[in-house]
């Protein structure tokens, strides 16, 4: 996979050289190229941004800087091509282009995944209250192209937004982890089961500072070691994300995952859903 990264902090990308995802560019599996917006200015300050129009605080990232940026990362010319040049851009490596802002739908672990079987994404991480909107429209109207958020907070700039996005992406892709078992048991893993909160984990010494490991991950049976995590992971599930306890298909969960929740409160509804607590409020 092929990842271009346009922003007016390429130094806040150097995460990008080390651990799993440096690992990934430096046995091939991951193209990543990190490019200065300012590079695309014409001015002596290298001005990439501007007062908004209609007012109000803040200051917003003009579109030249990033319309030429972009033309030449996504290998499109400004300039007319020659009739006869080879087509810059073709079938299958047809860039997707994500643009991370507050306002941009949730990132998620099947955004995440959707994205990682693409060829070649091009983030766009802005800085002050965003880029001018015409930028995305003429971009969306050529590529594939969303705007992503990475949680229900605002961060300065869309720079570890995009530090975020490139690890969950990366660690998906073929061979980046160790093997393809690596995924299954991830939180939000999709699949046949609710997507569950994973629960947690021991290793050696088994008894440390008074603390022992759960007896059961000791047994050696493998059998009750699965019933047990699975235990684990609806309780915390319940405890951190009880959203996902109330969105869950009851289909999905088996009898013993009924009789945990059962424990902790839940029941199911005349529709089918679980839900806690008070039954019917009348008004
Ligand atoms: Cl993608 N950008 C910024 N600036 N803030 C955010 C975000 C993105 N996602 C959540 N908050």
């Amino acid at each position: 996979m092929r990842i271009d990264v346009v922003t007016i902090f390429p130094e806040y990308l150097r995460p990008l050289d080390v651990s799993l995802v440096g690992k990934a560019r430096a046995r091939g599996q991951l193209d990543v190229r990190v490019h200065d917006l300012r590079r695309w200015t014409h001015d002596r300050h290298h001005t990439v941004d501007d007062t908004p129009y209609g007012g109000g605080p803040g200051m917003v990232m003009k579109p030249e800087p990033w319309g030429e940026a972009l033309d030449e990362v996504l290998g499109t010319p400004a300039g007319a091509e020659p009739a006869d040049a080879e087509p810059a851009v073709t079938g299958p490596e047809l860039p997707t282009i994500v643009v991370p802002t507050p306002s941009g739908r949730p990132f998620t672990q099947e955004l995440a995944q959707r994205l990682s079987t693409l060829p070649w994404l091009v983030f766009t991480p802005a800085r002050y209250e965003g880029i001018d909107r015409r930028v995305v429209e003429e971009y969306a109207a050529r590529y594939p192209l969303h705007e992503v958020s990475v949680g229900d907070y605002v961060l300065a700039g869309g720079e570890a937004p995009v530090l975020v996005m490139v690890e969950a992406i990366a660690r998906l892709l073929p061979g980046v982890l160790g093997n393809a078992e690596s995924h299954r048991d991830d939180s939000f893993a999709p699949g046949p089961m609710a997507a569950l909160l994973e629960g947690p984990v021991y290793t050696k010494p088994p008894r440390w500072r008074d603390r022992e490991v759960p007896e059961v991950l000791t047994s050696g049976h493998h059998g009750r070691v699965a019933r047990w995590r699975r235990d684990e992971a609806l309780r915390r599930t319940s405890q951190h994300r009880p959203e996902l306890i109330e969105r869950c298909d009851p289909e999905s969960l088996d009898r013993h995952d009924l009789a945990v929740l059962a424990e902790l409160g839940w029941c199911l509804d005349r529709d089918g859903r679980f839900g806690r607590g008070s039954v019917d409020v009348e008004e």
